[in-house]
């Protein structure tokens, strides 16, 4: 292949300088709101104990189920961005795990990935559960934070007047920026919290598609799909011996792998005669589009959240 540059042509370059520097282009692609004004985005994280309903808040507000939920604490395992499109405007959301007392390098994972995203965001949301007493685990999450983060008490569907004013007054000493109650169940509260977040966005250009909803890849979507049934359907210590993966994505046939801890743990998932397993299929096959053929497979990893390199292959508690 010979280089254009080494052809002699007649057409004009493409490239050549305007003699008249005041005619040369600005190179930057100008973005802009509707009216002309300049394109705002920015980043906005939850962080707060674990089932205070960071993730029904990711998902209520984009509308869609970008995070999985449960009602077993430590269901998060990474970081997950989910992007609101305004015109104009651009929020990236990041859920994150709900951080505790880590008892194994899984949990101090989690905690990592939760306590980054802390200041370096435009706006860090702390969320509190409205049904749960503020206590030391909340406080030792806001003494991390900055004074112009806000607190978010989740849950008033359910919390009565006194419980939330309760709850106003627990947090009222951190001295943060803003306040709002809201129920990520219902989405009381979920436009004004939005439209204040718009409030504190600067400007900057978009940061992802226009289409794109969450940086998640979709085999990651599929597996966290499986690990969220399988959450909700066992118990005690078992949820977190549980770990989720794609090895096979040849459309519309998926395989996904489920490491169990122990040989004892590889029945209970299956089930009764792979009762369980068909659950959580039938579960997870309605989530996606019509025709996907879901095959599971139990495997035993010994001790898997205690090693680091097998979190990482998990692609656990990356920021
Ligand atoms: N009644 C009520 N329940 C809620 C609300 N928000 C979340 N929940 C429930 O609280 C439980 C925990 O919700 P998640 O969104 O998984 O909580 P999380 O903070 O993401 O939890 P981790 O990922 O473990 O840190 C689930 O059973 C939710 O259905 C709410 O506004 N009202
Ligand atoms: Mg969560």
């Amino acid at each position: 292949m010979t280089s254009p540059a080494s052809e002699p042509s007649d057409a004009p370059d493409p490239f050549a300088m305007p003699e008249d520097e005041d005619v040369i282009a600005t190179p930057e692609v100008a973005h802009t709101g509707p009216d002309g004004e300049p394109f705002r985005s920015g980043f906005v994280s939850f962080v707060g104990r674990p089932n205070a309903g960071k993730s029904t808040l990711l998902n209520k507000i984009l509308g869609s189920k970008v995070a999985i939920v449960s009602n077993k604490p430590q269901t998060t395992r990474t970081q997950v961005r989910g992007v609101l499109h305004r015109p104009g405007l651009q929020i990236v959301f990041v859920d994150t795990p709900g951080i505790h007392k880590a008892v194994s390098a899984l949990g101090t994972r989690l905690n990592d990935s939760a306590t980054a995203t802390i200041g370096d965001v435009d706006v860090t949301c702390l969320v509190v559960d409205g049904l749960a007493p503020f206590g030391r685990g909340d406080q030792f999450i806001a003494d991390k934070m900055p004074k112009n983060s806000i607190v978010i008490i989740n849950k008033i569907d359910r919390a009565n007047r006194e419980q939330v004013l309760t709850q106003l007054a627990a947090t009222s000493g951190l001295e943060f920026a803003e306040y709002f109650p809201v129920s990520a169940t219902t989405g009381e509260g979920v436009d004004a919290l939005i439209e204040y977040l718009t409030s504190r966005i600067p400007e900057g250009p978009p940061y992802y598609p226009a289409d794109m909803l969450s940086d998640v890849p979709e085999p990651t979507q599929v597996a966290e799909l499986v690990r969220e049934q399988l959450f909700i359907h066992t118990r005690q210590e078992l949820p977190y011996s549980i770990a989720t993966r794609v090895t096979e994505w040849d459309w519309p046939r998926i395989r996904c792998e489920i490491l169990v801890e122990r040989d004892s743990q590889k029945g209970m998932v299956i089930g009764k005669g792979g009762s369980l397993l068909k659950r959580v299929g039938i579960a997870v096959r309605e989530q996606l589009p019509e025709g996907t053929f879901i095959e599971l497979h139990v495997t035993v990893d010994k001790d898997w959240q205690r090693k680091i390199d097998r979190l990482e292959q998990l692609g656990y508690g990356e920021s």
